[in-house]
């Protein structure tokens, strides 16, 4: 009999600035605790973050990132993650870009790969440069070595926390 494949080690954010944002993203940790063929490994704390670009004015987000371990293709994972935002009703059509979101479910890494296709780039193009991200997945994986710097999660943490105010975060 054919073994299965091993699980790759996927990173995903989470983050939510409407409505009961705790609610929502501990449902989508139990959501994707069910997603057949992916494991939920280790999740943050839940930190409060104040918004990043989008309008001005939109209430502070609530942030984490969890360690899945999962046998799906990137593609199909990230389908089952826009299924859980819809579940959770987020309304893409309704929401302006990097507005307010019940529940926004990033994909960050996916084991080493690198993909670029309309739906989905692979390390997330804007992983190193948010702190309300690099700050929950340095408490997962602080010796993580980042794809595009080559610092560890750790470092560049430090290197953004330094960052002059107002600085791209
Ligand atoms: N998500 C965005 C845009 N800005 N700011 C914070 N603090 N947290 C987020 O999750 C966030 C953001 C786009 O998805
Ligand atoms: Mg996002
Ligand atoms: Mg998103």
């Amino acid at each position: 009999m054919k073994e299965p494949r091993a699980g790759e080690t996927a990173f995903v954010a989470l983050g939510s600035n409407l409505g009961d944002r705790r609610a929502h993203l501990e449902r989508a940790v139990v959501a994707l605790g069910d997603v057949t063929g992916t494991r939920v490994v280790r999740v943050s704390r839940w930190i409060e973050t104040a918004p990043v670009g989008g309008p001005p004015g939109q209430p502070a987000f609530l942030n984490g990132v969890l360690e899945l371990s999962s046998r799906l293709e990137p593609s199909t994972l990230l389908e089952r993650l826009q299924e859980i935002e819809a579940h959770h009703g987020r309304g893409r059509d309704r929401e302006p870009r990097h507005g307010p979101r019940t529940l926004d479910l990033d994909l960050l890494l996916f084991g080493e790969r690198r993909l670029e296709s309309a739906r989905l780039t692979l390390p997330h193009p804007r992983l190193e440069e948010r702190l309300f991200v690099l700050g929950p997945l340095a408490e997962l994986a602080p010796e993580l070595v980042l794809p595009c710097s080559g610092l560890t999660v750790r470092a560049r943490v430090a290197e953004l926390a330094r960052a002059p105010a107002g600085a791209a975060r």
